[in-house]
């Protein structure tokens, strides 16, 4: 495809247009048009909290894609052709690692500027800078674009929201819970922190959960990260009144893992790159019921 000359000229809807054209050749686009659209997806970010409040209705969760464009496209795919599923979830980590990382990012952009009321994006450890310089997305950045278009999204990634609260029941979050108690009405009132772990706010987008621990221990992944144990979700579920806390983050072979008497789920959408061994699977919440799904098992439609 060409390179339009004159960006200037072109509407949002056609800027959408464009990009939703060029998503299977990211090369192609035009610095000046990805800039205008980082600039509308971040005018939605910004109006959203640390924390978004979501109605308790059918919802999908894509936990990390990581550059897996096949694995997004059939799960868009199966959430356009299941009007019931009211709602999408991109539980984080949507760059880096994987090779169509810019591909995926796009798609989710422009799916969320699109439908800001169905499509939601919650922040991964990788939607960072200090994460994404390392992984992979400067460098695809840098390769098709420039040092500008590099910073601009990361400017964005500074707007997602650290965790959704779907109805009264379940909490979706990148990584897991912090090891102190951390409180709704702060989060729906506080700034979202730029560098996540400046505060304790971060552990949501780096912790893990570990089945044999009550309380937690230091973690593996660095300092300020912790693993939390049994006692640590009771208590989170008690105070918050909640049934389930829904996160990502970790790869398992199955593609996903139960912890703590179904009290926690972690769900892995990626198959590519190092993740190859994976079985990716989504969640479907659904009036406190928990349906997971072989993302190689959604009945696809031809487009
Ligand atoms: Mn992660």
């Amino acid at each position: 495809m060409n390179k339009i000359s004159d960006p200037d000229i072109l509407s949002k809807d056609l800027i959408i247009e464009y990009c939703e054209v060029g998503i299977e050749n990211p090369q192609f686009l035009h610095i000046d048009i990805i800039l205008d659209l980082l600039g509308y997806w971040r005018e939605i970010l910004t109006k959203q909290r640390m924390l978004v409040d979501l109605k308790d209705e059918k919802t999908l969760v894509i936990g990390d894609i990581h550059g897996d464009f096949e694995q997004l496209k059939r799960v868009f795919n199966y959430f356009d052709n299941n009007k019931d599923i009211r709602q999408i979830i991109i539980n984080g980590d949507i760059i880096d690692r994987g090779d169509k990382m810019l591909e995926c990012i796009f798609m989710v952009i422009i799916r969320q500027i699109k439908n800001p009321d169905t499509v939601f994006v919650t922040r991964g450890n990788h939607e960072d800078k200090s994460i994404n310089e390392f992984y992979g997305f400067k460098s695809k950045c840098m390769q098709y674009y420039n040092q500008e278009v590099f910073d601009e999204f990361n400017l964005s990634f500074e707007q997602l929201p650290y965790a959704i609260k779907l109805g009264d029941w379940a909490f979706i979050t990148h990584g897991g819970i912090p090891v102190e108690p951390i409180f709704f009405h702060m989060m729906r009132l506080l700034p979202k922190p730029k560098h996540p772990l400046s505060t304790e706010y971060g552990q949501l987008l780096w912790n893990d959960p570990k089945e044999v621990l009550n309380t937690y221990s230091k973690s593996k992944r660095g300092e300020k990260i912790y693993y939390f144990g049994r006692d640590l979700v009771d208590n989170f579920l008690e105070l918050h009144n909640l049934k389930l806390i829904v996160r990502s983050h970790e790869a398992f072979e199955l593609g996903f893992q139960w912890f703590f008497d179904f009290k926690l789920l972690s769900i892995f959408s990626s198959s590519t790159g190092p993740y190859e061994y994976v079985n990716p699977h989504i969640a479907i919440l659904d009036s406190e019921n928990v349906t997971v799904m072989a993302i190689k098992s959604l009945e696809i439609s031809d487009e």
